[in-house]
């Protein structure tokens, strides 16, 4: 992948754990490696084809300027999430950041921490077989579903690209009771994968929902079918979904939006799957 990279970037800001650090300030240092193509620009010599590293300095200086974090971890984030969501063009981007006048009694030369990110290409898949009463009022499934796509949406490391129809399912597993509504969300991030099982559970948490019975119904349960065309397989995350393939409520939505999506495991495409899942029935 081709890279534009910004080195020893200047900056005097307020970021610090003391009130002192926020009050006085101090300089930081930033290191910047962004992965985008550079080819078309090569040939084209117009800077309407890159990313003006200029700009990216501007940008840089105003975000670390405009807030004042406790953590260079957090002023890190925020610089990768700011320039992602600002700059389709940048596939991923890698920020270190220096703090060589940290207040640490000892004699050191600097702080720093590294932290990439870039952009992944998810399916979510949504469920509720229960309503939820919130504020005194029962939400139903549909609205379940609609609220929580707004908390994604709201999520600045989240966008939403296409939701799939609800569709109305009869319980699968033997435990749950209810009907369910299912469906599928198309989304970019730029969270590693256990972030966003964590920013699911939180979803999930806003609208009530319980871990007692596996397989139950529930206010809302939302799984990761596919990131990227990772396959993953942690105490926490099994992806593909393990059990994707034998659900016509994952298949059918899933289908909807990504028929010729290759599953990375079974090597077939979602069309293919929902056929044999079918002909099995
Ligand atoms: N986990 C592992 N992999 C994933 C993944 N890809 N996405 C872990 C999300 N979570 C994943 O899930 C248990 C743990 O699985 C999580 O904490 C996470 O670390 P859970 O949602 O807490 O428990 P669960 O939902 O009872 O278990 P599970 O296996 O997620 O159940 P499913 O597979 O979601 O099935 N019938 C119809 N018609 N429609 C439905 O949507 N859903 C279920 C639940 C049963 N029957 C249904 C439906
Ligand atoms: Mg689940």
């Amino acid at each position: 992948m081709d890279e534009i990279r910004i080195e020893n970037l200047k900056v005097f800001a307020n970021h610090g754990v003391l009130q002192s650090e926020k009050k006085e300030g101090q300089y930081f240092y930033i290191n910047a490696v962004i992965e985008l193509p550079l080819g078309k620009a090569g040939r084209t010599d117009d800077l309407n084809d890159t990313v003006s590293y200029a700009e990216l300095c501007e940008v840089m200086v105003k975000e670390m300027q405009a807030g004042s974090y406790d953590l260079i971890e957090a002023a890190t984030r925020h610089l990768i999430v700011h320039i992602l969501s600002n700059y389709k063009m940048i596939n991923s981007i890698t920020i270190e950041m220096r703090k060589p006048d940290a207040p640490i009694n000892a004699n050191f030369g600097s702080v720093s921490v590294k932290m990439s990110r870039g952009r992944h290409k998810v399916f979510i898949a949504y469920g509720s077989s229960m309503g939820y009463e919130m504020d005194g009022k029962v939400l139903e499934s549909p609205e379940i579903i609609e609220g929580a796509v707004k908390l994604l949406s709201d999520d600045p490391e989240i966008e939403i690209i296409k939701k799939s129809s609800d569709i109305v399912t009869e319980p699968y597993g033997g435990v749950a009771k209810n009907k369910f509504y299912n469906g599928m969300l198309m989304a970019e991030t730029f969270y590693e994968p256990e972030e966003l099982l964590d920013c699911l559970h939180s979803v999930e948490k806003s609208f009530g929902r319980s871990r007692e019975v596996h397989w139950g119904d529930r206010t809302l349960d939302l799984d990761i079918i596919y990131y990227d065309h990772d396959v993953i397989d942690t105490d926490r995350l099994s992806v593909p979904h393990p059990d994707m393939q034998n659900r016509d409520f994952v298949l059918e939505p899933l289908n909807e939006m990504a028929p010729g999506m290759v599953h990375p495991v079974l090597h077939m495409t979602t069309e293919q799957l929902l056929k044999i899942m079918k002909k099995c029935k």
